[in-house]
């Protein structure tokens, strides 16, 4: 394979007349942007811990009243990729919220989709297009992009919850925006698609009859996919992963567009190492604790931690608890990059 041409081997004159006209020669940074056989990542695979975000976050809640924050938010970033562009990967915002008792994040909506996956305390809430839904620990709860959500907490204790957004796709194509507006309508039927959708494979006769609903189900239960991890473990072997996708009851495709939402069980003692994939992934720790390599790197992590795993890692994830099992909650952008066709898997 021959050698490229840099730019220092043109004419700087050349160089001069490129740049006044809004020109650039291709050749000096092609391999930059099309390395051979993997990506150039600057990702790193980075720990969280929640016993460091906890205390400052409840520092914010102290310093900056609710109402000078709006949305009162430690984001997650990842250094590689520089804190200010508050990416956790290149596709994947995460923020931990608070919101303490009494107090409300008012109503708006915005362009990029959003989920919620609660962490701690009791009595906190969302209204997603006049559907108030409950949140308790694990609960995942869909914003999606263009609907109405506030938030509030009806409970005593701090109520937080990781947000998982698809801000920088959403950003870096210049469509990110946001709509204030005031407190909405809450419905009569809160909740309601928990009582249209109880079991997989069962949903309303009247679905089938009208256009598949975008997002049907709003709110999915902690204790159900608790559950359903332990059935999924009673008939899967030992090292093959235990692991649920969130999906849309009515068409089974993934619940959200660029973002993808998964849980994982780790059995006692269980270590998996998972297929590596194009696709980068942030992992939250519901329960247990144990041992993530990423790319060589070793995290240690306990419940409620978080890390973030580039594309095209290689991971090994361990239960290193030989009593209890471990749960995982996984957000990844495999979803975006099915949709544009460059999703992949590398069998070892
Ligand atoms: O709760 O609506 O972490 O709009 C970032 C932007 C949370 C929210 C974030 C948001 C929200």
């Amino acid at each position: 394979m021959s050698e490229l041409g840099t730019l220092e081997d043109l004419p700087l004159e050349y160089r001069n007349s490129l740049t006044e006209k809004n020109l650039v020669p291709l050749w000096p940074s092609l391999r930059a942007a099309l390395p051979y056989g993997i990506p150039a990542r600057r990702t790193q695979p980075v720990l969280w811990k929640y016993d460091d975000i906890r205390p400052r976050l409840m520092e914010a809640g102290e310093l900056t009243p609710i109402e000078k924050a709006e949305r009162r938010v430690l984001v997650l970033a990842n250094p590689g990729l520089g804190l200010a562009n508050m990416q956790a990967t290149p596709s994947i915002y995460i923020g931990m919220q608070l919101i303490l008792k009494g107090e409300t994040a008012p109503n708006h909506l915005h362009s990029p989709s959003a989920v919620r996956f609660v962490v701690e305390g009791h009595g906190g809430y969302t209204v997603v297009d006049g559907e108030k839904l409950p949140m308790e620990k694990g609960d995942l709860i869909l914003t999606p992009s263009g609907l109405w959500h506030e938030h509030g907490h009806e409970g005593s204790d701090a109520v937080v919850w990781l947000d998982a957004l698809d801000l920088p796709t959403v950003f870096a194509l210049e469509a990110s925006y946001s709509i204030e507006g005031d407190p909405q309508q809450v419905c009569n039927q809160p909740d309601a698609s928990q009582n249209n959708f109880v079991r997989s494979g069962l949903i309303p006769y009247s679905a089938l009859n009208r256009p598949k609903g975008r997002y049907p189900l709003k709110r999915f239960p902690w204790k159900d996919v608790r559950s359903s991890l332990e059935a999924l473990a009673t008939v899967t072997n030992m090292g093959d992963a235990v692991q649920l996708a969130y999906v849309n009851p009515e068409t089974g495709d993934e619940c959200m567009p660029v973002l993808g939402f998964s849980a994982l069980m780790l059995r006692p003692g269980e270590t998996v190492t998972p297929i590596r994939r194009s696709a980068s992934a942030v992992m939250n720790v519901v329960e247990g604790s144990g041992q993530a390599v990423v790319d060589g790197v070793e995290l240690n992590w306990n419940e409620n931690d978080t890390f973030a795993v580039p594309t095209h890692a290689n991971v090994k994830i361990t239960n290193t608890s030989s009593t209890k099992p471990a749960f995982l909650f996984q957000v990844d952008d495999a979803p975006m990059q099915r949709k544009l066709g460059f999703f992949e898997e590398f069998p070892a």
